[in-house]
């Protein structure tokens, strides 16, 4: 309740910020995007990782507003960059069951001046668990502002392969479970390879999360993903440094 109350003032006053941590194609190392993680920084208790109060605005409401300020902020960076380079906003279910998402997001769009190809959005596999032509329609809807749309830690949750050929994504990622053993058992080889020739088919670019080692990122290459993010490549980073990077690489 405490921290429920606690939340609900950071909001306001703007004691959550983004960081962002770099994506890269790994072809070429290019910088591709970069994905907004939120950062609270309580003012008694530190830095609250997302994982600690997500799930309670979540269960609270509050990740509607939450969600639209992340958003707007994500949108308003970006706009700022000194090249064009994507960000990555993770949504969650419940902003899809609120009406008025592609509304939210249409506005910190056009409030920014960020065209739609910018920005990408990634939800996890339980959104698909209810309402599968609802989520469908607004994922279209989405998809018709020009926004992009990721499934995040593809494989770790309610992989309906029968659901996800049907839905509008353009990337998957690949979870960093399968990542962090690459290298000690050849069947996660074979897992990636498959994940990897699974989106190819379906016409989706394929990003593995949560790579640490340069053993990793060889594996990953010569089965073919397309894309990187890890700490091997750069941690999430205040957004100043963000724009840097970006300035420097273009
Ligand atoms: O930054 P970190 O790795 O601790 O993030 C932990 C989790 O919190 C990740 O799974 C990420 O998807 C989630 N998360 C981070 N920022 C946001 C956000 O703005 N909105 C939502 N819904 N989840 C987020
Ligand atoms: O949206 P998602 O839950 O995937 O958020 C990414 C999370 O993964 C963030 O909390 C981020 O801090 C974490 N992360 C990013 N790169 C690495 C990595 O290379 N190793 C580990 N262990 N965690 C990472
Ligand atoms: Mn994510
Ligand atoms: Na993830």
């Amino acid at each position: 309740r405490e921290l429920e109350r606690d939340l609900r003032a950071a909001i306001a006053d703007g004691a959550l910020t983004l960081h962002y941590q770099p994506q890269y194609r790994l072809r070429d190392h290019a910088l591709v995007g970069f994905e907004a993680l939120l950062r609270w920084h309580h003012p008694e208790r530190g830095m609250i990782p997302p994982g600690d109060f997500i799930p309670l605005a979540e269960r609270s409401g509050l990740i509607i507003p939450l969600g639209a300020w992340v958003l707007r902020a994500a949108c308003a960076e970006a706009a700022r960059w000194p090249a064009p380079v994507r960000v990555a906003v993770n949504l969650s279910p419940a902003q899809f069951r609120h009406g008025g998402l592609v509304g939210t997001i249409a506005d910190a769009l056009a409030t920014h001046g960020l065209p739609g190809h910018l920005l990408e959005l990634e939800v996890t596999e339980s959104l698909l668990q209810r309402d599968a032509a609802e989520t469908e329609r607004l994922l279209r809807a989405i998809r018709g502002l020009g926004v992009s749309i990721a499934m995040d830690d593809f494989g770790t949750g309610w992989s309906s392969l029968a659901h996800l050929w049907r839905f509008p994504f353009s990337k998957l990622k690949i979870d960093r479970a399968f990542i962090r053993d690459l290298g000690h058992d050849p069947r996660l080889s074979a897992i990636v390879a498959t994940i990897v020739g699974l989106g190819r088919i379906l016409g989706m670019t394929v990003v593995a999360e949560g790579v640490e080692t340069d053993e990793q990122a060889r594996l990953l290459a010569q089965e073919g993903c397309d894309q990187v993010q890890g700490w091997l490549y750069g941690r999430a980073m205040p957004a100043e440094e963000a724009r840097a990077l970006i300035a420097a690489q273009s």
